[in-house]
């Protein structure tokens, strides 16, 4: 503590000249720390200076006293004018010392005072921003990001779609099913599984379809024993999925759920129930299947054998007709928005549940700012949850309660954050996925009961992207085995302090059957990262992650698209 004082001034004034782009100023020396060719100084929050006076450059190895934080740097060669200067931010807060083969540092004091923040006048830092509306062929009913980056969607009308954000072309993807009310999400190999489509309204089919994101063309695999609209796809621990749900060609609910094994499907005799259409179902960590709503009482289901049920709590609001859930980290859900009695007033309230504890409950977080039904919940890289689009109003979807604030939920903090509006009213059929470059795609709308059909999409780009030079990935392996360690090349090493995977979207009807969210642990090692991959399929399960760095401004990268095996 008692070098803080005369730490602080240099510190603010490096600080500055960093703000203003300059590289090449003469900086004040290091006050602290200071044997041989090698320094440190503290500057703020968990930020240090390290310095390197010597001709050639050097790795040199550090720690933080007391706790496992600990790693290499790289230090580029620096001279008597010219210090080769590197900002280091440690994970954890204490005193941090250095060592390389010739010299140790003495340990240099974590002073504990807080970073200056960039005085950032655009309101975007604060709210983010949307793009004005954009063409779309087909109102999106389903939406999702492929592993190549480009987004495949499609509607009641006309074929199923591909995007690509970076050109804004269009190719089409014929399919011979009619996939409109189709459940979906992604195998472990990347490939899009389809399950069941539209005969008729309210009558579902029993085909099951597989799109192959690499020739982007649709091949039929083997049909459903039950004809299925409006079902549910989870991808298990084991790369199977279970298809939940539905009614059949008759429009009668299908009670028994389905798990295809890699070649066919496999009947679940044994946990026959009546379960709402797309069911908000999540793989838990334990191996089952968590049941998290519409229904007030959420469940296992225990795909072992013929299967059963076994039920887990009550949620508190009641139903939640046309809201939203996600699992916003291994085992802890939110269920979000919705209406009850269904078609009624919708609410702002949200519960969570963790299914990692011994007696698992539901309970109330904050609540959003405006009620809303027909809502998107979508995991951004940073592991917070946003909003999108839905109704504040009574009935299935009045648009005249269209809710075009988006908001921002912090799961540290149990709070929402209003953010910038969107232009277009999204309700019933509405979608939304992130994209590798942090930014959200909201689109479509209509293709349902008296509402305008959107042919149309916007683009939103969160608070995170106006805050600073980005972090970036130079190169990630394009496949991890569980529990395996892996290297992540980056020049920005010293100031990443968090490492995460989001499951890449598939998105219909207020519910992202694909998406999840894993923080990774790592260590830094000279020219990057290395990162220990889940230990676990029933933590992450199998199939396409976006893998994200987040540095101390809490700035993600552009991703990486990876596979867990
Ligand atoms: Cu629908």
């Amino acid at each position: 503590m008692k070098q803080s004082a005369s730490v602080r001034k240099p510190a603010a004034f490096i600080l500055i000249l960093m703000a203003a782009g300059c590289q090449d100023t003469v900086r004040p020396a290091p006050s602290h720390g200071e044997v041989g060719q090698l320094g440190v100084a503290y500057v703020c929050g968990n930020r240090f200076e390290l310095r390197n006076l010597s001709s050639s450059s050097r790795v040199v190895h550090y720690s933080v006293v007391g706790t496992p934080d600990s790693g290499e740097v790289f230090l580029p060669a620096g001279s008597d004018t010219d210090p080769g200067l590197t900002t280091l931010t440690t994970l954890a807060r204490g005193a941090l010392e250095i060592s390389s083969e010739e010299e140790r540092e003495d340990p240099v004091e974590n002073g504990a005072v807080g970073c200056p923040t960039l005085s950032v006048e655009q309101p975007q830092a604060t709210e983010g921003e949307w793009t004005a509306p954009f063409p779309w062929p087909v109102v999106a009913v389903h939406l999702h990001l492929l592993p190549s980056g480009r987004v495949l969607s499609w509607g009641r009308i006309g074929t199923p779609e591909v995007f690509d954000p970076v050109t804004g072309i269009f190719t089409p993807a014929l399919s011979s099913t009619m996939l409109f009310c189709s459940g979906h999400t992604f195998l472990g190999d990347g490939r899009l599984l389809v399950s069941g489509g539209h005969l008729d309204d309210l009558r579902g089919l029993r085909d099951v379809n597989i799109f192959d994101p690499v020739t982007e063309s649709w091949t039929r695999a083997e049909s459903m024993s039950f004809a299925r609209w409006y079902p549910t796809t989870t991808i298990l621990g084991d790369g199977s999925v279970l298809s939940l749900a539905g009614t059949d060609e008759h429009a009668m609910d299908v009670e028994t759920p389905e798990i295809w094994v890699g070649n066919g499907w496999r009947s679940l005799d044994g946990a026959k129930s009546l379960v709402p259409y797309y069911p908000r179902t999540f793989l838990a960590p334990n191996g089952l299947v968590f049941y998290a709503g519409e229904l007030q009482q959420s469940a296992y289901l225990d795909v072992s054998g013929s299967g059963r049920w076994v039920p887990v709590a009550s949620s508190s609001y009641g139903r939640r007709d046309y809201g939203s859930a996600v699992m916003y980290q291994p085992g802890k859900v939110m269920i979000v928005g919705g209406s009850d009695p269904p078609d009624g007033l919708p609410t702002n309230t949200a519960e969570v549940i963790d299914l990692n504890a011994g007696q698992p409950a539901w309970r109330y977080t904050g609540p959003m700012r405006y009620a809303r039904r027909q809502l998107n919940a979508t995991l951004l890289p940073d592991g917070q949850v946003l909003v999108t689009g839905g109704t504040s109003a009574a009935g299935f979807s009045d648009r005249s309660g269209a809710v075009h604030a988006s908001e921002v939920w912090n799961p540290g903090t149990g709070q929402w954050r209003v953010l910038a509006a969107n232009r277009v009213d999204r309700v019933y059929h509405s979608t939304t996925v992130l994209l590798p470059d942090g930014r959200i795609l909201h689109a479509g709308s209509g293709d349902g009961p008296g509402l305008p059909r959107e042919l149309n999409a916007e683009i939103f780009s969160p608070p995170y992207l106006f805050l600073g030079p980005r972090p970036a990935i130079a190169s990630a392996p394009s496949q991890v085995r569980y529990g395996q360690s892996f290297e992540v090349v980056t020049r920005d090493a010293t100031s990443v302090v968090r490492l995460t995977l989001v499951r890449l979207g598939s998105v219909t009807h207020a519910f992202d059957q694909s998406q999840r969210f894993a923080e990774l642990s790592f260590r830094r090692v000279a020219g990057g990262l290395s990162v220990q991959a889940p230990p676990a399929s029933t933590l992450a399960p199998p199939g396409p992650y976006l893998l994200t760095l987040l540095n101390d401004a809490g700035v993600p990268s552009v991703s990486a698209m990876i596979s867990l095996r």
